[in-house]
């Protein structure tokens, strides 16, 4: 087994084991004009996070270790979003309706790609959910299955939402999960400090927590 410095303990993986999944670093939720400002969210504080995950990214590639990314994307017949859903929000433009970027998390337009330092490389996986959760309505559980991937370190946005989300319904499926610190972020600081407290609390009773630089030195 091969061991990361975390909390609330150290982390211990399988060696080769170990897939990288990078939530939702999509024009929507980082760039003005998509769905995360049309919550009414400064969107900023997202894109600093950029090189810091783009690092983290970069220490899966060198490893040969699988890196996944996942998109929060519609069809452009907006079947797979509920009303009540599309229904939240509050503002003027709600998911679909056409915005500076194109239609507002929907799938294939250009504010649902990832922003372009992380774009996917070819042969990585990009999983387009309809949910805040990665496992719910995807393949996402078999590919992982098909791969013998039972432990998970995570990134990306937003820390409460769609990444604690994913986190959840990784730990109940049985994946060991590490969430990057400092490579992930939420439009309301004092929701990921509580996230991050949160999942490993009650001796990691989501996961552990990890700074990017401690987790890329463990993977070598
Ligand atoms: N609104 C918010 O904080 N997040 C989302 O709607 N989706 C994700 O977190 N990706």
């Amino acid at each position: 087994m091969s061991m990361i410095a975390a909390q609330p303990y150290d982390y211990s993986f399988p060696a080769g084991r170990l897939a990288l999944i990078v939530i939702d670093m999509q024009r929507d939720f980082i760039e003005e004009g998509g769905f995360g400002s049309v919550l009414g969210n400064d969107v900023r504080p997202l894109a600093a996070i950029v090189p810091t995950v783009r690092r983290l990214i970069d220490g899966f590639r060198a490893a040969g270790l699988p890196v996944i990314h996942t998109r929060e994307g519609h069809r452009s017949d907006l079947s797979d979003c509920p009303p009540a859903k599309r229904a939240r929000g509050g503002g003027a433009l709600t998911i679909g309706d056409s915005g500076p970027m194109g239609r507002i998390l929907v799938d294939g337009e250009p504010g649902n790609d990832l922003v372009p330092e992380l774009a996917a490389l070819p042969g990585e996986t990009v999983i387009v959910k309809p949910g805040k959760g990665a496992f719910y309505a995807t393949p996402l559980g078999d590919l992982l299955k098909a791969q013998g991937i039972g432990h998970l370190v995570f990134a990306g946005v937003t820390t409460e939402v769609c990444v604690q989300t994913t986190m959840r319904e990784a730990n109940d499926r049985g994946y060991e999960c590490l969430l990057a610190e400092d490579a992930t972020e939420s439009y309301f600081p004092e929701f990921k400090a509580a996230t991050l407290a949160m999942i490993r609390a009650q001796g990691g009773i989501v996961g552990w927590t990890a700074p990017t630089d401690i987790i890329v030195a463990g993977l070598r």
